[in-house]
């Protein structure tokens, strides 16, 4: 099995400092976790940026700031949303990929989120895709119902994106795929061989979703953007402190945890 890839999802685009203090949202604070999670374990960090009222912005000015404070302190794997918020264009989320990061995210469809509509209609995926791959980038493909998988297949029939693709199956977001373990297995199941993935459990899903994962030789995906609770009603203190507790479980389970430098070569990106 190979060694565990922990991803940190330290910001989100929903989440706000009220729903817990402790949420980064400058680029120094994003940077300054992003280095406290590479210690505790992680080897990418999903990246959200915040404009200066700490609202989800995808500009790219914010995006270079903050990876350029990023890179000075560790070289933690940058993999930048396309997803930004719900409410923004299509050419507002897909800015940061003209920075060329490592990795970026693609949703390959659309889906009900909470009370909003995540759009990703099929000719708007593509162009994502093309200019993904322009850059070169390495795309991970954002799954919240198991026909996503297929959508990006189809990308591959196309030509336009190349197996092996890595995926994240993100689990329990009100709409999309609910996050019990059965969903998982079929995820899964679904993928074509050499194909990587992680598991980003929304809420409590987290904990469960990512031990399961952690056994099935999956990655794991942690962090405020997807759960702001350390146990129930209790506030985590960093997302280093979820990173470091995942990456604890992988110890007492018998999985040892990716370096950076590792997770590339796992993922191809050297
Ligand atoms: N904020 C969600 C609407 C991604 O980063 O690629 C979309 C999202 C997915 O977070
Ligand atoms: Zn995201």
């Amino acid at each position: 099995m190979d060694k565990l890839i922990i991803t940190v999802a330290a910001v989100g685009a929903e989440v706000t400092k009220k729903d817990n203090p402790n949420l980064p949202v400058t680029p120094l604070e994003i940077a300054e976790e992003a280095q406290r999670c590479a210690e505790k374990g992680a080897s990418i960090i999903h990246l959200h940026v915040r404009d200066g009222d700490g609202n989800p912005t995808q500009s790219k000015e914010v995006f270079a700031e903050t990876i350029r404070l990023i890179k000075e302190r560790t070289n933690i794997i940058i993999q930048t949303s396309t997803g930004g918020a719900a409410w923004m264009s299509g050419e507002e989320r897909l800015q940061p990929i003209e920075l060329k990061p490592e990795m970026a995210t693609l949703t390959t469809g659309t889906v009900n989120f909470g009370a909003e509509l995540f759009s990703n209609p099929t000719p708007m995926v593509e162009q994502f895709a093309k200019k993904i791959v322009e850059n070169g980038v390495k795309p991970e493909i954002e799954v919240f119902e198991v026909g996503m998988i297929n959508n990006a297949l189809n990308l591959v029939k196309k030509g336009i994106l190349q197996l092996p693709l890595h995926f994240d199956f993100v689990m329990g977001v009100p709409g999309g795929i609910p996050g019990e373990p059965r969903h998982l297995l079929h995820l899964v199941e679904s993928l074509p061989a050499g194909c990587t993935w992680t598991v980003a459990g929304i809420g409590r899903y987290e904990l469960s979703l990512g031990t399961l994962a952690i056994l099935l030789g999956g990655n794991v995906r942690v962090g405020f953007e997807d759960n702001i609770f350390y146990a129930k009603g209790v506030l985590a203190q960093s997302n280093g402190q979820l990173v470091e507790r995942m990456a604890r479980l992988a110890k007492e389970l018998g999985r040892e945890v990716a370096t950076p430098d590792e997770a590339r070569k796992i993922l191809h990106l050297i």
